[in-house]
Formats: structure tokens, sequence, C-alpha cells
């Protein structure tokens, strides 16, 4: 039992690409007993150093778009064209609704059998924060164990789509074509985050509402101020069940990677996520130290007890602590 608190062992196993030891590895980070987070952080300083090349891809959209068919056909395309890949969800209604984390599994029941793919559901719980910063510590250490393709799939309903744009390299949004308001409930700016849109489902009847739908979203996203990096987020259809589509999503992802290498900004975004993720936790802990300092929760209850008896003198009292 010795070696599960020694740090080397996860570094080493992680490295030699060990699924079994990249799982418990993920398992300690995830936990919030303060013992596992030391180990943790040992074992993120312990992998810190290898050579990163991966891709990291966002996808988002409405429960039901086609989400986890589209990693699983996609999938099998990265593999054969040699790419180890990991996929991880950020489900928000994963406390309440387990069942999406059952269903997901079954969705992607040829890539799970993959030994080049790696699967792991959403942590099951915590605060958006909490679950953003096991999110990048397990894209480091899947990243680690030579995982080069990282899919973050997440459910389009609120804030965890905004976080997972800033995790990544790529955001792609899929949507369905012709489900009446052709915005479908993803708000403007989840549109404006996209480096892509893919319209899903483009098959059998809905072939022609896909074609149509496409030619709305390019329209559509024509009208939004240019992307920072300088790219034309692109709108393609595609079928995940009659594997239509796919190798053209895969072609905008190289140009990407490409364009965004060359003009530097592929670096420069990551660079920037780090310094985001860096203030933002910062910020929590800044946050955490002033509300535990004794002195502070003295004068935190004066001030209270103070605005109880009547005073409105909110900014005075601030200025006081
Ligand atoms: N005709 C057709 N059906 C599809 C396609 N892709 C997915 N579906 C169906 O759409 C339904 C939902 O697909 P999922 O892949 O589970 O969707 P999801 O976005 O992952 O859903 P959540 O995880 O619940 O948010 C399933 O019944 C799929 O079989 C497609 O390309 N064509
Ligand atoms: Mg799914």
């Amino acid at each position: 039992m010795i070696k599960l608190n020694n740090p080397s062992y996860y570094i080493n196993g992680v490295l030699a690409g060990n699924i079994s030891i990249l799982s418990r590895a993920i398992t300690i980070i995830e936990s919030a007993l303060p013992a596992h987070q030391k180990i943790a952080q040992q074992i993120l300083s312990g992998i810190a150093k290898h050579n990163n090349t991966s891709f990291r891809l966002g996808i988002t959209g409405v429960p039901g778009v086609g989400k986890s068919t589209f990693i699983e056909s996609f999938g099998k395309i990265l593999i054969q064209k040699n790419y180890k890949i990991a996929v991880l969800a950020i489900d928000p209604s994963s406390n309440i609704s387990k069942g999406s984390i059952l269903g997901d599994k079954t969705r992607m029941e040829d890539l799970s059998k993959e030994k080049n793919v790696f699967i792991r559901p959403s942590p099951s719980s915590g605060t958006l924060g909490g679950v953003a910063k096991a999110t990048y510590e397990t894209m480091l250490l899947c990243e680690a164990a030579g995982y080069d393709f990282i899919i973050i799939e997440t459910v389009g309903v609120g804030q965890s789509e905004t976080m997972v744009s800033q995790l990544t390299d790529f955001f792609l949004l899929l949507m369905l074509a012709g489900a009446g308001d052709e915005l479908q409930g993803i708000k403007r700016g989840i549109m404006e985050l996209a480096d892509a849109i893919v319209i899903t489902k483009a098959d059998g009847a809905n072939i022609n509402k896909a074609n149509s739908a496409r030619a709305e979203y390019a329209h559509a996203l024509h009208l939004f101020p240019p992307n920072l990096s300088g790219w034309i987020p692109q709108v393609l259809t595609c079928s995940s069940t009659e594997n239509k589509g796919l190798e053209q999503v895969y072609t905008i992802l190289d140009n990407y990677k490409n364009y965004v290498t060359n003009n530097g900004y592929f670096f420069q975004k990551r660079k920037n996520q780090l310094l985001d993720i860096f203030h933002y936790f910062l910020l929590e802990k800044a946050r955490e130290t002033f509300y535990n300092n004794e002195q502070n929760k003295n004068k935190i209850a004066l001030a209270i007890e103070s605005i109880n008896n009547g005073n409105t003198s909110v900014f005075n009292l601030i200025n006081n602590i």
C-alpha cells in the first residue's frame, strides 16, 4: 500500500503510459482530501517537463445533438491517423442524473475498446472552478501519458462551455438543423466562441435541412467580429452514423493548427489560458486566506452586526476591515 502514497509511482506510471496508473492519478487529483491534494501537486510537478505537442479539442452542443456519437466516429478517424486520444467529459448535471455518463459509455462502445483511447467521465462533484481545475490537470496527465489528441465534451447548457473554450485550442460547436428556432437555446455568446460549427445528423431526410442550416450559420458567423487569431470560423455538415463529413472536420482542425502555429497564436493562446488559470486560482486562494484570517473574521462579524443594527454605510465598514 505504501506505493499508493508515493508520487514517483504515479509519475513513472503516467509517463510510461500505464492506463490504470493514469486513472488512479486522476482520481487523486479529483480528490478534495488534503493528503491527496499534496500528492497531486507532486505528481503534477513530476510530469511538468514532458514535451507537449498535443491538440486540445473542446466539443459542445445541446443534449442529444450527437456529441458522443460524433466522438465515437471521429475518434476512429483519429486512430487511423495514429493519434492516441483521450476523451474527457464535463457534465454539470451529472451530480443529479448519473445516467448520462452511462449513456456516453454505451455510445462510445467501439472507441472505448481501442487500446489508443482513454475515456474518462466527468468528475462527479464540485464547483465549476473545481471541475475546471480537475479537468485541466487531467488533461496534463493525459498528455504526459502520451495522448496527443485530447477531446473535452460538455453539454451546452450553462457556463461549462465557456470554461471548455478556455481550456482548449479549438472550440467545436455541434448544432441541429431545423430544430425550431435556428439558435435552439445556444446563446449568441457561445456561437462567438466557436472556431467551427458542425451541423449534425446530415443524413436521410435531414440532408436538405442540414445544408440550409449550414448556409444560415455561415451567414450568422459572418456578422460576428473577427476571431482574435485571425481564423475565420467554418461551418460544415456531417453524419456520424453514416461517416460523412468527418474527414472534412479533420481537415479544418489541421488547417487551423497550421494557421495558428504559423502566426504564433497557438502558443500565445495557451500562455494566456495559463495566465487566466493563474489569476483565477490566485483569487480563490486570496479569498480563502482573507476569510479564514482570525482578525478579519472578527472585523467582519462586527460589521455584520452593525448592518443588522441599522448601519447603512456598507462601504465605510468595508474600508475599515
Ligand atoms: N440520424 C442520425 N442520428 C444521430 C447521429 N448522431 C447521433 N444521432 C442520434 O442522436 C441521439 C443522441 O446522440 P448522442 O451522441 O448521445 O448525443 P449527445 O449530444 O452526446 O447527447 P448528451 O450526451 O445527452 O448531451 C442518439 O439517438 C443517436 O443515435 C447522426 O449522425 N445521424
Ligand atoms: Mg453525450
